[in-house]
């Protein structure tokens, strides 16, 4: 495969940029190679600078549930942007996708645009902490909320010990304030609760399914078993569904699971592929946001007409497919299938998560349950099958701890093509 223009982009890139990109995991470092320069891009497949084309399963991580370049998103985003692209005041755009994702999920009452996951998150549990007057937080190891310092934090010692920062730069003070329990282990979080007390705990944030250790399901009674510990500890709880929501169901993880949060995290899919973020939840609560209440939160850009207009396009035409996530069910599933007869005839031993389009396949013989199963997986292995993987022309997040994005746009040829690529890498990686 020629990536000529790629390496030469990548050199160039990297006298400018940190690492050469403008987020970590593009630079293709667990899987040993230097990354492609993306051209242009239409419904599942992307084309490099060198003219490479792939079949595409990181749909920019997560936004591109309809595909690239969706014929109606584009439209909407240029009609809005000949009217102007940004005023810092308020648009009628932002209050329908407010009533947008409101229908898609009824137990958010009040929600604020912002403009990243990251900037959701953050402001959800600034808003917990003051809703509770409580300081501590407990997150779960393997899950990733964004870059905010309180969450660059990863378990201490000991089951009971406070968190340790994750990166150079987030004080120890942080730290001490987050706390690091297991996924799918409710007992973890009961241990945490009797060693520092509920009255310390301002929020419980969870990714309902974990997408960032890798997909990680939750096992039945998680979730509801985190609901009754919020509601016994008055603990906010909060879904961070930046990846979920509107990707596992129609209403998220929260309608999959039937069971409520009392804020949630929004981002991704409600962008269309524009920065968007959100967090919204119960009136009570998110009443205390300014300029509503006095917990302070601001952008610039938040609401922004492109990104509203791009998210509501989205959201539209997902409204209007009948049947839109059992379609993308089928899809996903003789995906998975035949990634697991492959693997089966092959001999090699793999889990495959799922949970509607989002999947991980982890070169491990033992279930993926948290963030610790998920490190035993073969990252070299994984490393090896992803390069044969891009050299048949499929494009993967280039981690074994991240998830697969099956689209709308995925056809038929696409699975099929994608189904025979596999069973040729799982070949060529045992070879390593
Ligand atoms: P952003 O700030 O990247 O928009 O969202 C942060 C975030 C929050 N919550 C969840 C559950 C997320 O998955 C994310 C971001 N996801 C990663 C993919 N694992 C974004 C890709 C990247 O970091 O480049």
């Amino acid at each position: 495969m020629n990536t000529t223009q790629s390496d030469r982009l990548f050199a160039r890139a990297k006298n400018h940029i940190p690492g050469g990109v403008n987020s970590p995991v593009r630079a293709f470092r667990s899987v040993n190679r230097t990354p492609l320069f993306i051209h242009h891009a239409s419904g599942s497949h992307i084309t490099d600078v060198d003219g490479n084309e792939f079949i595409d399963y990181v749909g920019s991580w997560g936004p591109l549930i309809l595909g690239h370049a969706h014929p109606r998103v584009v439209g909407a985003l240029q009609r809005t942007a000949e009217r102007g692209t940004s005023y810092g005041a308020p648009t009628e755009l932002e209050i329908e996708l407010a009533e947008m994702v409101k229908s898609f999920m009824p137990n958010i009452e009040l929600v604020r645009m912002v403009n990243s996951g990251t900037e959701a998150t953050m402001s959800a549990v600034r808003l917990a902490r003051a809703y509770t007057g409580k300081t501590r937080i407990i997150k779960f190891a393997g899950c990733y909320h964004g870059h905010a310092d309180g969450f660059l934090i990863k378990a201490g010692s000991g089951a009971t010990t406070l968190g340790v920062p994750d990166s150079p730069g987030v004080p120890p003070a942080y730290a001490s304030e987050t706390l690091i329990a297991t996924f799918n282990d409710l007992d973890s979080v009961e241990t945490i609760i009797r060693h520092y007390g509920g009255d310390t705990v301002a929020a419980i944030i969870v990714e309902p399914v974990a997408g960032n250790m890798g997909v990680v399901p939750p096992v039945d009674g998680f979730l509801s078993g985190l609901r009754s510990i919020a509601d016994r500890e008055k603990i906010v709880l909060i879904f961070d569904e930046v990846m979920t929501g509107f990707r596992v169901a129609r209403g998220g993880a929260q309608e999959l699971y039937n069971v409520k949060p009392d804020l949630t995290t929004l981002g991704k899919i409600i962008g269309g592929g524009l920065p968007v973020g959100a967090y919204g939840g119960k009136k009570e609560i998110m009443q205390l946001t300014a300029p509503k209440g006095p917990v302070y939160q601001a952008g610039t850009l938040s609401g922004n007409p492109l990104a509203m207009a791009a998210g509501l396009e989205t959201l539209r035409i997902i409204s209007e497919e009948r049947d839109f996530y059992e379609k993308l069910e089928g899809i996903s599933a003789t995906l998975a299938e035949g990634f697991l007869e492959e693997a089966r005839k092959a001999g090699i031993p793999v889990q495959l998560n799922r949970v509607g389009s989002m999947m991980t396949l982890f070169f491990t013989p033992e279930g993926v349950l948290d963030y610790n199963t998920a490190l035993k997986s073969d990252t070299k292995r994984f490393a090896a099958y992803f390069q044969e993987m891009l050299k048949q022309g499929i494009y993967l997040p280039p981690s074994q701890f991240e998830a697969f994005f099956i689209s709308f746009a995925h056809t038929p040829h696409d699975i099929e093509k994608t189904i025979e690529a596999h069973r040729e890498a799982l070949k060529q990686s045992m070879t390593i």
